[in-house]
């Protein structure tokens, strides 16, 4: 299997934690994924999931699985060690949310926005001192 991620996605932190806690390390291959940059950057992940987003699973011989939290059963399903992402009961209400993780993923989107613009920006000087 190979993911799609990156050090600064939150989705993608909690998706190599269930790697690493599942003993999963060896069956799973990380790549880059660069959901916001240029087209050539991105299109890994675009082919990967039609919502151009990270993490992505890619499995050999089987659908390719996106969303954090499918992810996460997925990998819980298959590795060794209790079961992180219960099934049933109250344990399965009350754990596995991903409020803290959104609100993560919204200041780093934020923050790429705001590297995106100060680039705009200077090409925009770089122009001017040019003209
Ligand atoms: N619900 C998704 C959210 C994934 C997500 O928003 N990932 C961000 C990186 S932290 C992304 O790829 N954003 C690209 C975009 O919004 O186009 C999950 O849990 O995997």
């Amino acid at each position: 299997m190979q993911l799609l991620s990156s050090p600064t996605s939150p989705y993608a932190r909690k998706v190599r934690v269930v790697i690493l806690e599942k003993g999963l390390a060896d069956q799973v291959e990380l790549l880059p994924g660069v959901p916001l940059g240029s087209d050539a950057d991105a299109a890994p992940v675009r082919a990967a999931n039609p919502l151009g987003k990270i993490p992505a699973l890619i499995r050999q011989g089987a659908p390719t699985l996106f969303d954090s939290p499918v992810i996460c059963e997925y990998l819980d399903s298959l590795g060794h060690g209790p079961i992180l992402f219960p099934h049933e009961g109250e344990a399965r209400w009350s754990g596995g949310r991903d409020g803290e993780g959104e609100r993560e993923g919204e200041s780093v989107r934020e923050q790429e926005r705001e590297s995106a613009r100060a680039r705009g920006r200077e090409r925009e000087r770089e122009r001017g001192a040019r003209a």
